[in-house]
């Protein structure tokens, strides 16, 4: 047989899934829960590419459970996601940044995962029609640590405070000139772009790898006054020139998935450090940091609070906040010096 491979060859998602079922990598449930997510993913890319002509930009007045103005597409994706989920009749309990507690899905539907998601982060930049994206983890309930879940009105108590060491599959999806779905199953992490002709998500990267170094840096710079001291040097010593003649180069778009994507590919290091005003910096360790951090492990990088890894920590509350430095080892490893 020819080796050449055919331009009319190509893998998508669905059939990439079930080729890890046939495995054994993933059973059923984990099939369909995951196409759940890429139909939700396809439908938030359809929503966030029109949203100008569908007049879905813009504050819709409410403010969301953290105090913040809750965007129109935020509150929509939102339902997409969950919808998509509960449909799928695979998931037990799902957790957003958009509710203010765990949702548990109705009984007579009810399967075992547990979703993690934040299903439209970064949406402050949607007005501007810059990169925005869908973040998401999936863990087995776990009887030793439960958190409070509202069920049709009823408060009941499930599995969703895990460490992200116990993440069974994380992904995202970014939202950008490609619509690009990001997945890994622990083994690796796999790279899919939606086909717009086919309306498919096809394979693009396998088993990538974060560079070992990267002089890219992705911070909120504008917070520098209010850092403290050991961080402040951090971000001083990467603008020495140094024996290259060259220092880091900043790129910051604001956009968690975004900026994380590029670390991914290019490598570098993207940071949400705590400071005087946010103790625990702004990102959630449960639907933003852990699975992000599975991710980068997967692809060979790392991902910290600054002194400890973040897939260690359990969460005590479902939308806790924890300081983020992730990407290539190194340029982990040199803010976590600096940091000791
Ligand atoms: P969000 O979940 O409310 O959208 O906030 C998370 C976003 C991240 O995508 C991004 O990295 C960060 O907030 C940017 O925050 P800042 O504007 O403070 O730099
Ligand atoms: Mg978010």
């Amino acid at each position: 047989a020819s080796s050449t491979k055919s331009s009319y060859e190509i893998v998508t998602l669905t059939t990439w899934l079930l080729k890890q079922e046939q495995a054994g990598v993933i059973d059923n449930e984990m099939t369909i829960v995951l196409a759940s997510i890429s139909t939700a993913c396809k439908q938030i890319a359809a929503l966030v590419q029109r949203a100008p002509i569908s007049n879905l930009t813009g504050v819709q007045g409410a403010v969301n459970v953290q105090g913040e103005d809750q965007k129109k597409l935020d509150v929509v994706s939102n339902e997409v996601f969950s919808n998509c989920l509960k449909s799928s009749g695979r998931t037990g309990v799902i957790a957003s940044e958009e509710e203010d507690v765990p949702v548990a899905v109705e009984e007579s539907y009810s399967g075992n995962y547990i979703v993690v998601f934040d299903p439209l982060d970064g949406s402050s930049n949607i007005d501007a029609a810059v990169s925005t994206g869908s973040i998401f983890g999936i863990y087995a309930p776990n009887d030793e640590c439960l958190a409070d879940v509202e069920n049709s009105g009823t408060r009941c108590v499930v599995s969703v405070c895990q460490p992200g060491s116990n993440l069974l599959a994380a992904g995202y999806c970014m939202y950008s000139s490609s619509v690009i779905f990001v997945l890994t199953l622990g083994a690796g992490v796999y790279v899919f772009t939606l086909d717009p002709m086919y309306g498919e998500f096809v394979l693009t990267q396998e088993k990538v790898q974060i560079p070992k170094a990267g002089k890219i840096y992705a911070f909120n710079e504008g917070n520098y006054a209010l850092w403290d001291d050991k961080l402040k040097k951090y971000m001083d010593s990467l603008k020495e020139p140094g024996d290259s003649g060259k220092p880091y180069s900043a790129r910051y778009i604001g956009s968690l998935v975004g900026d994380f994507h590029r670390t991914l590919l290019y490598g570098g290091i993207y940071g949400y450090p705590r400071d005087r005003k946010s103790k625990n910096g702004k990102l959630r360790l449960l639907y933003e940091c852990a699975p992000m951090s599975f991710i980068v492990e997967q692809a060979g990088g790392k991902g910290s609070d600054g002194h400890q890894r973040i897939l260690d920590i359990t969460p005590t509350e479902i939308h806790q906040r924890v300081p983020l430095y992730i990407g290539s080892v190194e340029e982990v490893d040199k803010v976590e010096k600096f940091l000791a």
